[in-house]
């Protein structure tokens, strides 16, 4: 690189929930203030910063989650709940609270209430930094004894990294030290030569270690990490006392660097592959990231719903066999997206591809994002691609209805703090210069974004720095026909990189071609043969029975319809509708927003 083409300077802030070391293997580094002011993400922003956070103590309140911390802060009491990991929707919310604070540090009421919480783990936590209020409370004598099933360390890591994003958003330390000291004591209890040698039945320690490291560039919090993947896939945490069938389940059947595909527990998976990821950032394990790129491959290459969405059994809330992706048995927990988006893009910065960033998009505009409800109180646990006609549900199944929270709240604090990091994930920078991976209108350190997309494929993006630099423009893999400036622009391997000398204020326009389009399913999908889906742009859709002139299961399409998009601005919070002849799809982002209702993706074919 020479001086002429240095890349330009990274505005200063807050950064997000990832941040390489200086000395990390990494292509990209995500920029340092980032900022989504316009369009689809900033009005679900909007509903989390307004309605979904703020409420989040009262939901915490109810379910009886800080009756739990008071209860070990004060020694007497019941513990409420029906889960041993209550805490750690506690932790989550804090990180969604931190994250937003970020982006409004005048916010009283968020502030205080954040520091309530803090000041209630502090009084929470044992002298020795233990802290994780269901073994406080209800078991005080099988701490650390109930490594399968008792979700102290993955409780820890949601709290290490709730304190990961306090620090970085406000500055302050406390809810850092508190995290430290729990950290600490860990830390003296696992490891060779000490008294524990084994690992948590739910994975999420690793990459919160990964992160502590980062953010207190102390080396024994990576050490650690390094101890709790690799001692994993021993059979330490054996079948388990719930009658789980193998090791699989929580993926200790085999060491993770021999895995050949994703299995059991979809969330469990992936928080297990973003912190072997991430270690593979800091160390340069050579072995570790052909782990993550391979299982990675394995996954999106037959285990991945159209929607993005995970884990295709109810049962254990798994990943099935390869081509197993039944659409209306499909699990697809609300998690499992955010932990896909979270494994994505640490693969997205190590290695600098697109096609991670590829799946990000598909995820969070499918998956995702039909997991939160529009009204910012309502979510899906369970994200199937059809409900029937004359649905009955069944008793582990939350699939057709939203709900304001679960006795198992895990997917609505999680769907908070994504939202509220997402600025995070749009945009990097590299020797080169700067990578926009997701278009939304706002700021990502030196450009700026304005657009209307998913609904329109305009994308204007301004350099707000003058220099000789590289901007890179995903073209995402369905965009065949993309022009920049009107001129036919081809990505290579997903990037298209413009080069020139910047004037500040100057400006490039990529058009990617936003229209409907049949997609057809992998013919191994034995579920969906004969069916084709609705696509637009980066969104899938579907039908569902409320718009629709005949029952959902009589519906038959013809490949041969022609698809017309029609802009609805006063239709669930404005979306574009594609109609097929007689049906109308909607994005399947927002299906479930008028009530319960048939839905399909899949459309079986005349
Ligand atoms: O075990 C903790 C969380 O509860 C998991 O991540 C979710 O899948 C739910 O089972
Ligand atoms: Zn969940």
């Amino acid at each position: 690189m020479t001086a002429e083409a240095a890349p330009p300077a990274d505005i200063p802030g807050p950064t997000g929930p990832i941040r390489p070391s200086a000395s990390a293997r990494t292509v990209v580094r995500p920029v340092g203030r980032a900022t989504i002011s316009g369009g689809f993400w900033a009005a679900r922003r909007r509903t989390n910063a307004d309605v979904s956070i703020p409420q989040g103590p009262r939901r915490l309140e109810d379910a009886g989650n800080l009756a739990n911390l008071r209860a070990a802060a004060g020694g007497t009491g019941d513990f409420a709940g029906d889960f041993p990991f209550q805490d750690s929707d506690v932790h989550k919310w804090l990180e969604a609270a931190s994250w937003q604070l970020a982006g409004a540090p005048d916010d009283e009421e968020l502030r205080a209430d954040t520091e309530a919480l803090i000041a209630l783990l502090a009084s929470a936590q044992d002298d020795d930094g233990y802290l994780q209020t269901h073994y406080q409370v209800a078991r005080p004598d099988r701490r650390w004894q109930e490594l399968d099933w008792g979700h102290e360390l993955y409780c820890a890591g949601h709290l290490i990294q709730a304190a990961v994003a306090h620090h970085r958003a406000t500055g302050r330390t406390g809810l850092l030290d508190i995290a430290r000291r729990f950290a600490g004591h860990i830390d003296s209890v696992f490891g060779p030569g000490r008294p524990v040698d084994g690992v948590c039945g739910h994975p999420e320690i690793e990459t919160a270690l990964v992160e502590l490291y980062r953010e207190t560039d102390e080396r024994r919090w990576l050490d650690l990490a390094s101890y709790f993947v690799d001692r994993r896939g021993h059979g330490l945490l054996g079948d388990g006392e719930k009658s789980f069938p193998g090791a699989g389940y929580w993926q200790d059947h085999v060491p993770v660097r021999e895995a050949r595909t994703v299995t059991g527990h979809a969330v469990r998976q992936l928080y297990l592959l973003a912190g072997v990821t991430d270690l593979a950032t800091e160390t340069g394990d050579a072995g570790l990231r052909e782990t993550a790129v391979r299982l990675w491959d394995t996954m999106t290459e037959s285990k991945t719903y159209l929607t993005g969405g995970l884990g295709s059994r109810h049962e254990l809330e798994s990943f099935g066999d390869p081509y197993e992706l039944p659409p209306d048995r499909a699990y697809n927990e609300t998690c499992a997206a955010i932990a896909s988006v979270q494994w994505s893009w640490r693969l997205a910065l190590l290695t600098g591809e697109a096609r991670y960033s590829d799946l990000i998009e598909r995820t969070l505009f499918n998956g995702f994002a039909a997991g939160c409800g529009l009204d910012g109180d309502s979510w899906l646990y369970v994200n199937p691609l059809q409900v029937r006609e004359d649905y009955e549900g069944h008793r582990d199944d939350q699939s057709a209805r939203r709900t304001p929270w679960f006795r198992c709240a895990c997917c609505p604090p999680n769907a908070m703090r994504l939202l509220a990091s997402l600025p995070h994930y749009v945009a990097g920078t590299d020797d080169d210069g700067v990578r926009l991976h997701q278009y939304a209108t706002g700021t990502y350190g030196p450009v700026s974004v304005e657009t209307d997309y998913p609904w329109d494929g305009r994308i204007t993006v301004t350099a707000e720095e003058a220099g000789t630099w590289t901007l890179s423009l995903r073209i995402p893999a369905w965009a065949s026909g993309a022009t920049l400036d009107g001129e036919p622009a081809e990505g290579e391997a997903g990037w298209l990189r413009v080069r020139r000398q910047w004037e500040r204020g100057e400006r490039v326009v990529l058009d990617l071609p936003v229209r409907p389009r049949l997609t057809h399913p992998d013919p191994r999908v034995d579920a969906v043969r004969g069916c084709a889906a609705i696509e637009f742009g980066p969104l899938v859709y579907c039908l569902e029975a409320v718009d629709q002139p005949r029952r959902l299961d009589e519906v038959l399409l013809d490949a041969s319809t022609s698809l017309e998009a029609e802009h609805r601005p006063g239709l669930l919070g404005g979306v574009t509708v594609v109609k097929a002849g007689a049906l109308t799809a909607v994005p399947y982002a927002v299906w479930a927003n008028r009530g319960a209702g048939a839905m399909r993706v899949w459309i079986p074919l005349r």
